[in-house]
């Protein structure tokens, strides 16, 4: 695994916006594997580390947990993987959490996929996902779109400059939504 450059695709968009739902979609066509940097950081608040009650309190806040802490969990997701195909679900957030990625892994995203979504239809999708997710609250995901707007638009725009950015329409059907990334991998198959 180490041998080979790793293919990284960064998957952004808001909360709710259909990142987690597209990312299985792509991996059962396109093979990659698939690390959600919020379940990366939920798996520590269950496992009770040194980080994790940091971490539940971060995310019920809708804020963004430190770089270094997110970075690293990705880094040995990465690290242990026998598949160089990534993709990196809800992560970087900030251009601090950018920074660091570039930083510690040493390496850029081969494509940026973002998801667009009117927030209203966000913010349904989310009240009615019902997993129990301590953030799933009206309260909650307010704060997480505000902090959406301000930390996560800027990361965009940036890799927008460096064209690397696929816009995707995320309203419609799940098929529907995925019939506009497709094509986005199979231009980088050869
Ligand atoms: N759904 C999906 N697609 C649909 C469609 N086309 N039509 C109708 N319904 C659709 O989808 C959300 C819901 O909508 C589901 O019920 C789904 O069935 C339905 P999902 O695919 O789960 O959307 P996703 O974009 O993944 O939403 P999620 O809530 O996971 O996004 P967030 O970005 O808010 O959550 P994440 O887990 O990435 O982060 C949570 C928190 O962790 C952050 O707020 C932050 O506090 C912290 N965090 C960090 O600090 N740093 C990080 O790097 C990452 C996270
Ligand atoms: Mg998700």
């Amino acid at each position: 695994s180490k041998e080979r450059t790793p293919f990284i695709t960064f998957v952004l968009g808001g909360p709710g916006s259909g990142k987690g739902t597209q990312c299985i979609k792509i991996v059962e066509t396109f093979g990659f594997k698939h690390l959600s940097a919020g379940d990366l950081l939920r798996r520590e608040i269950a496992c009770n580390t040194a980080d994790g009650a940091m971490i539940l309190d971060t995310i019920k806040e809708g804020k963004i947990v430190p770089s270094e802490v997110t970075v690293k969990l990705i880094q040995k997701e990465i690290e242990s993987s026998d598949n160089h195909k990534i993709l990196i679900d809800g992560f970087p957030r900030s251009e601090e959490n950018r920074i660091a990625f570039e930083k510690i892994i040493g390496a850029e995203p081969n494509i940026v996929l973002f998801f667009d979504c009117p927030e209203e239809e966000m913010v349904k999708r989310v009240l009615s996902r019902n997993q129990g997710r301590v953030d799933d609250n009206i309260d909650t995901i307010r704060k997480r779109l505000k902090v959406f707007e301000a930390l996560n638009l800027p990361v965009i725009n940036y890799y927008s400059q460096r064209g690397k950015l696929y816009t995707i329409n995320a309203v419609g059907t799940v098929d529907e939504i995925f019939e506009q990334v497709r094509p986005v991998f199979n231009s980088f198959e050869s």
